[in-house]
């Protein structure tokens, strides 16, 4: 395996600025009490945790208005950038780096972080939705819809983004479980021949040939270094339920794991993300399933089903 130390660091990033509702700040530290550090240390793994309780208190902007369209601009660039270096540093130690979001703006902190220090590494982004809108095109100012777009340089001219570097290739991202997508997303992804597997591909193929074949396009020698961006989302609102935007006809709970476990399989897989859990939403057994299924879909991108 390329992580060769059994060292994971997780990185709780109590974030919610990317989008407006409130509660998915609560997700990392919600996961972590539910003892995620001590069934990853019961996998063998030597667990090493930085909550970045307040973060949100210390970065968050006296003022912050919308600029080029986006909401909370420099709130979002502010945690992302520092939670970045700290990523970067974690990763260049030879540590897996598992960061807990927090909403899925937070990928600009995970993705540049990560491929600071494996250049050459692939993106497996598993999610209902393609965060690749640029500030021109969001309709909603969210952030958390488009993190893409500035780590693959499609929004190079927006001031409070400038220390993004444009690190990511089109041949190195791979989109798992869309459904929800806006009109500018489509021709994006089309024009830039970015592979994804929709969930209509998931249902024809089925998940194991959807998952070889995404490998196949980004990893095709089976040697890059993989960073799984994971919202949870991806999953049907009936396996994820709190979560900012539910979308129906999503990832089975099986579906959701095998993505893990197969990739977990190729020993390349450096750095994941469990993303958007927000468990200010639904009752508390709604709560409660979603962050075990966060919680076992982290186990498993670290080895649980591995034999
Ligand atoms: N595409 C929409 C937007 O840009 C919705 C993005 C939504 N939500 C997420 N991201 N959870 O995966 O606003
Ligand atoms: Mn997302
Ligand atoms: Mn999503
Ligand atoms: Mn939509």
């Amino acid at each position: 395996p390329l992580i060769k130390s059994r060292q994971v660091s997780i990185i709780g990033v109590p974030f919610n600025g990317g989008q407006p509702q409130k509660g998915v700040e609560k997700g990392p530290l919600r996961l972590v009490d539910s003892g995620l550090a001590e069934q990853l240390q019961e996998l063998g793994w030597e667990v090493g945790h930085e909550s970045n309780e307040n973060i949100i208190n210390e970065l968050q902007p006296s003022s912050d208005p919308d600029v080029m369209g986006l909401k909370q601009p420099k709130f979002v660039s502010a945690v992302t950038q520092n939670v970045a270096h700290q990523i970067h540093e974690r990763a260049k130690q030879g540590k897996f780096v598992l960061t807990l979001g927090g909403d899925h703006s937070v990928a600009l902190a995970t993705v540049s972080g990560v491929f600071g220090v494996y250049p050459d590494a692939c993106l497996i982004w598993v999610d209902a939705h393609a965060d690749i809108n640029t500030p021109e095109a969001t309709e909603s100012g969210n952030i958390h819809g488009c993190p893409l777009s500035f780590l693959m340089g499609l929004s190079t001219d927006h001031p409070d983004f400038q220390w993004v570097k444009p690190i990511l290739k089109a041949n190195r991202l791979v989109y798992i479980g869309l459904r929800d997508l806006d009109a500018f997303e489509k021709k994006t992804i089309k024009s830039l021949g970015i592979q994804a597997f929709t969930m209509h591909h998931v249902d024809k193929y089925g998940i194991g040939k959807v998952v070889d074949m995404a490998l196949d396009h980004v990893n095709p020698n089976r040697e890059l270094p993989i960073h799984l961006s994971f919202d949870v989302d991806a999953l049907d609102p009936s396996v994820a339920p709190s979560t900012g935007t539910p979308v129906r006809g999503g990832l089975t709970f099986r579906e959701g794991h095998y993505i893990c476990e197969a990739i977990a399989e190729t020993g390349l897989l450096v750095a994941a993300d469990i993303m958007e859990v927000n468990p200010a939403l639904e009752d508390e057994v709604a709560v409660a399933q979603t962050i075990q299924v966060g919680c076992s879909l982290a186990r498993c991108c670290l080895g649980e089903t591995l034999l």
